[in-house]
C-alpha cells in the first residue's frame, strides 16, 4: 500500500467529476517495462525518430556541448538513450534520475559496465516534487538532458514551471538538451497510441492493477478498455480507461460507481509547433536555443541556454 498522502490523492483522482489518475502511476516494473515494448513499436515513431536526431547530428551537438560535462538526466529509464550521448560528448559525471527505483539501479549498473570512467549517480525522485542532488555533483557545465517528449506529459503550465526548475537546475554556464514531440498528421499520432499488437493498451490497463496494489483497490481490468485520440483544439493525444459495462470499484476507504462508457483520464501527450516550444523556452528563461529535426519534422531536439 501507498503511504497515506498517496492514497488520498488517487481516491481524490477517482472520485472526481472526470474521474483521472496521473501518469506517474505507469511506472511500476510491469509498466516499466511495457513501456520499454511501446518504444520498439513499428507505429510508435517517437523513440527511433529522435534517436536518428542524435545519429545524424551528434557530431554537432557534440560540438556544441563540449566534453566534461555533467550531464542530468530527467525520467532516465532504461538509460539506453544515455548511452549514446555518453558515446558522443564524453562527460565526467552522469545523474541519473527516475521515479522507479528499480529499474534505475539495473539501468545505472549497465551504464558503468560500458563507461568505467563514467561518475555515475541514479537518484530516485519525482520530477513534480523536490529534487535534491547529491552535494558533490559538479555545479559547473551542467547538461539537463530530458529526452522522449516526457515534456509533452505535463499541461503546458506545468510544463512551463518544469522548465524553470530545469533552468534552475544547471546555472549561467549549462544547456538543457530536450526532445520534443511536433504536431503532425492526426492518422500518424493516433496510430503511435493504438498500436496492432495491444502494447499500449496493455500499458494504460496495467495503471488499474497498479492502483489494486497501491490504494487495495478492486479493480477488474476486463472490466476497462483503451481509449486513444488527439485532441486536435489542446494539441494532445489523451489515453482513458473506459468501462465496458456499469462497474462498481472499492478501496478500504471509499468506493466509484462508473457507468458503462465512463471514463478515466489517464494521460495527455502535447504535441508543439516548433515556434511554440521554442516560446515556452523563452518563457522559462532560456534565451538562446538550437534545434535539430528529422526530414519529415515529426520530431524536434532542442539545445537550449539561459
Ligand atoms: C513517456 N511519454 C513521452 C510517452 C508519450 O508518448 O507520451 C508515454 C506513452 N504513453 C503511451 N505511449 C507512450
Amino acid at each position: 500500500m501507498a503511504s497515506v498522502g498517496l492514497v488520498a490523492e488517487i481516491a481524490a483522482g477517482l472520485c472526481a467529476a472526470q474521474a483521472n489518475v496521473s501518469p506517474k502511476y505507469f511506472y511500476d516494473a510491469a509498466g516499466s517495462a511495457l513501456f520499454e515494448r511501446i518504444t520498439r513499436l513499428p507505429e510508435y515513431y517517437l523513440t527511433r525518430t529522435e534517436a536518428k536526431i542524435i545519429e545524424t547530428h551528434g557530431e554537432e551537438m557534440a560540438r556544441q556541448i563540449g566534453p566534461g560535462a555533467t550531464v542530468i538526466e530527467l525520467g532516465a529509464g532504461n538509460c539506453e538513450k544515455a548511452r549514446a550521448l555518453c558515446a558522443m560528448i564524453r562527460p565526467r559525471c552522469f545523474v541519473a534520475i527516475d521515479i522507479s527505483a528499480d529499474f534505475l539501479h539495473q539501468a545505472v549498473d549497465g551504464l558503468r559496465d560500458a563507461f568505467p570512467s563514467l561518475d555515475v549517480r541514479p537518484v530516485v525522485a519525482d520530477l513534480l516534487g523536490e529534487i535534491v542532488l547529491p552535494g558533490d555533483v559538479p555545479s559547473a557545465r551542467r547538461l539537463v538532458f530530458y529526452p522522449g517528449s516526457s515534456i509533452g506529459n505535463f499541461d503546458p503550465e506545468v510544463a512551463l514551471a518544469l522548465l524553470g526548475r530545469m533552468r534552475g537546475l544547471l546555472g549561467n554556464d549549462g544547456a538543457l538538451l530536450i526532445g520534443v514531440d511536433l504536431v503532425k498528421d492526426e492518422a500518424v499520432l493516433e496510430a503511435a497510441y493504438n498500436d496492432a499488437a495491444g502494447v499500449t493498451a496493455a500499458f494504460n490497463l496495467n495503471v488499474l492493477q497498479h492502483l489494486n496494489r497501491l490504494l487495495g483497490a478492486d479493480f477488474d481490468l476486463t472490466q476497462w478498455q483503451h481509449r486513444a485520440f488527439f485532441n486536435r483544439q489542446k494539441s494532445r493525444i489523451e489515453m482513458h480507461l473506459e468501462a465496458l459495462h456499469e462497474t462498481r470499484v472499492a478501496w478500504p476507504n471509499g468506493f466509484r460507481n462508473f457507468r458503462r462508457g465512463e471514463h478515466i483520464h489517464t494521460e495527455n501527450s502535447y504535441k508543439y509547433r516548433i515556434d511554440d516550444f521554442a516560446g515556452l523556452l523563452g518563457r522559462a528563461g532560456f534565451s538562446n536555443s538550437l534545434r535539430w529535426t528529422d526530414p519529415e519534422q515529426w520530431f524536434a531536439i532542442f539545445l537550449a541556454r539561459p
